[in-house]
């Protein structure tokens, strides 16, 4: 393992669980991006592209898809066609848009986050959201623009919201006249959870971001998928935001072979999870909810207060496996397209060594 771990990059070999970000392309994604049809994209000339948007859309639900470099970028630009200044989106305190992604919406769409509980199921109560989306009638408040869920959520730990609750919500913002935006990052993870097409999911929702570069390991991009009037306004907000892409076929292919090949796969992902975080649960020191162990996401507690998660993480990192922190002694190891049934078990020993 030294040999893996030299230096302060890590070289290939390392059993990386920090997330499904990290996966590599497949052979047929170096197959395909060789291969690939390419055109300029801004005139709508890229066939690969092209393609891409077509079948994501299909497959997701939807009347039409465009493909973004990131979910961020994906999240941001559906914000922004949603809503106008100074109207407030009402999210999760916990979901990766009001998290993880600048205060985009904010800083740059002059839109107001109105945050809500997540409850560790990954839901916000039903009644504080129509509570939220009742708000703006007095003119003293601010106006309501939109309300977002994250399915899987995680933050949560990869939970998947179940269908009912997402038809509860889609049915407050529709009495509100409210778009609902789904933070579909691994909306394949929740999909093949629930056992369900992911359009069972999707139908709840107005408009979904959903990536290609996590547990689908395509190397680059997103699609947020919509009615078309609504796509072709995240189409005008992407050229604002700089994402307007030329050949972007090169990376659009391994696209469409992520949504080809690599869902039916996710169930891999899943039960290794399952298997680390029953094996991580017999360890002394961490402590683990075994219910909300739901998709590819193991998000534990240290509770051993002797060691810090930093130092926790060094000592895997020298036995080469790595985790992420999420913060206070929370620590996540996700399971993906790189990390086969073999590392799961030696990633059990080297946190039980870690431990001694
Ligand atoms: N999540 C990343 C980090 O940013 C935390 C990860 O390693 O999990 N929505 C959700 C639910 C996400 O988990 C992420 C990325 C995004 C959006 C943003 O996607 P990118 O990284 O493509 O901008």
């Amino acid at each position: 393992m030294d040999e893996i771990m030299s230096g302060a990059t890590v070289r290939r070999g390392a059993i990386d669980l920090r997330s499904d970000t990290v996966t590599l392309p497949s052979p047929a994604m170096r197959e395909a991006i060789a291969r690939a049809d390419l055109g300029d994209d801004v005139y709508g000339e890229d066939p690969t592209v092209n393609q891409l948007e077509e079948r994501a859309a299909e497959m997701i639900g939807k009347e039409a898809a465009v493909l973004v470099p990131s979910g961020t970028m994906g999240n941001l630009s559906a914000l922004l066609a949603h809503g106008r200044r100074g109207e407030r989106v009402i999210l999760g305190d916990e979901c990766h848009i009001y998290c993880y992604e600048a205060g985009g919406a904010s800083a740059l769409g002059g839109l107001i986050y109105h945050a809500l509980p997540n409850r560790a199921d990954g839901t916000i109560d039903l009644d504080a959201m129509r509570k939220a989306a009742e708000m703006g009638a007095d003119l003293h408040e601010s106006p309501p623009g939109l309300i977002c869920l994250e399915n899987t959520h995680n933050r949560c730990g990869g939970v998947v919201l179940p269908i009912s609750y997402m038809a509860a919500a889609h049915a407050i913002a529709q009495e509100y006249g409210l778009p609902l935006h789904l933070d579909g990052a691994r909306i394949f993870n929740a999909a093949v959870t629930l056992g369900v097409d992911v359009r069972e999911i999707t139908r709840h929702v107005d408009s979904v971001q959903f990536c290609l570069s996590k547990g689908l390991a395509a190397p680059v991009g997103s699609l947020v998928a919509g009615p078309r009037p609504f796509i072709t306004q995240v189409r005008r907000i992407r050229k604002l935001l700089g994402g307007g892409m030329r050949q972007a076929g090169v990376f659009a292919a391994a696209g469409v072979v992520a949504l080809r090949e690599m869902v039916g796969r996710l169930a891999e992902d899943h039960a290794n999870a399952y298997t680390l975080a029953v094996g991580l649960a017999e360890i002394p020191g961490l402590s683990i909810d075994m219910g909300l162990v739901q998709s590819n996401i193991v998000r534990f507690e240290l509770s051993d207060s002797r060691l810090s998660v930093a130092d926790l993480l060094t000592r895997l990192r020298e036995r080469g496996v790595l985790m992420g922190s999420m913060g206070g002694r929370i620590v996540r190891a996700v399971t993906h397209y790189g990390v086969g049934a073999d590392d799961i078990g030696y990633a059990v020993q080297a946190m039980r060594e870690a431990l001694t």
